[in-house]
């Protein structure tokens, strides 16, 4: 059983980690039951194959299947370890469902080079359905979120080009529902088609201390937001 500070090492030297059985059977299913709930009050009641829900609002935290995921204690212990800050941020909460077949998602990062300083952002997703290798798996590149750090004792260091992210070694994940991936939010990632149902909810803790002046913005916009809702 690795430790804490084993799974936080992991992500910060590979960019991913995996905590099988995380939730409980029935932890697992009330998280289902809730996630096709708001998928039907937010507007995705009739979901075509080939389409892609993806739910990006506080209003998540109303059902208590979904809340007790975003609010679990294990995941905000390893974020403040991996930030560093003892109350980081929680700066997206989202939940999606693909109703396969759906296309592969192409490589990609979500954070361009230099916007995010070493391990101020961690991402999770917990997964409420198995995936495998060849179908819905979540792949990345390990090591690759080193390569998106501004480096000051490399003064020269340049951004990854869209050859290289393209063109990497991608590593699938395959898992089983209830499955955290921790990763870091830079690190480059693909999706294998998915040819079964895949949902999973996902959010980012982001530590308030080290904020750049571009995520300082950011935040204070989703307070607002979020304080008027
Ligand atoms: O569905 C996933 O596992 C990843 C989705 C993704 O990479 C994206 O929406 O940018």
């Amino acid at each position: 059983m690795p430790t804490k500070e084993d799974i936080i090492n992991t992500v910060k030297e590979t960019g991913a980690c995996c905590i099988p059985d995380f939730l409980s059977e029935s932890e697992l299913q009330e998280a289902r039951e809730d996630l096709d709930k708001a998928c039907a009050d937010m507007g995705f009641g009739d979901q075509k194959s080939g389409e892609r829900a993806r739910l990006d609002s506080p209003d998540l935290l109303s059902y208590p299947g979904i809340e007790r995921i975003f609010n679990h204690p294990e995941t905000k212990e390893l974020a403040a370890m991996f930030t560093g800050d003892e109350d980081p941020f929680v700066q997206e909460v989202v939940a999606n469902r693909y109703y396969p077949p759906f296309p592969p998602l192409d490589p990609h990062m979500d954070e361009n080079f230099g916007l995010v300083p070493p391990f101020m952002r961690l991402t999770w997703a917990l997964f409420l359905d198995d995936t495998t290798a060849e179908s819905g798996a979540l792949c990345y590149v390990p090591g690759s979120h080193l390569r998106n750090y501004v480096d000051d004792a490399e003064a020269d260091k340049q951004p990854p080009t869209d050859d290289e992210v393209e063109h990497a070694d991608y590593v699938p994940i395959p898992l089983t529902a209830g499955t955290l991936v921790l990763r870091a939010s830079d690190v480059w990632h693909s999706v294998k088609p998915i040819n079964h149902l895949r949902r999973y909810l996902t959010g980012s803790y982001i530590s308030r201390t080290r904020l750049t002046p571009w995520f300082k913005k950011d935040i204070e916009r989703i307070i607002t937001e979020r304080a008027a809702q």
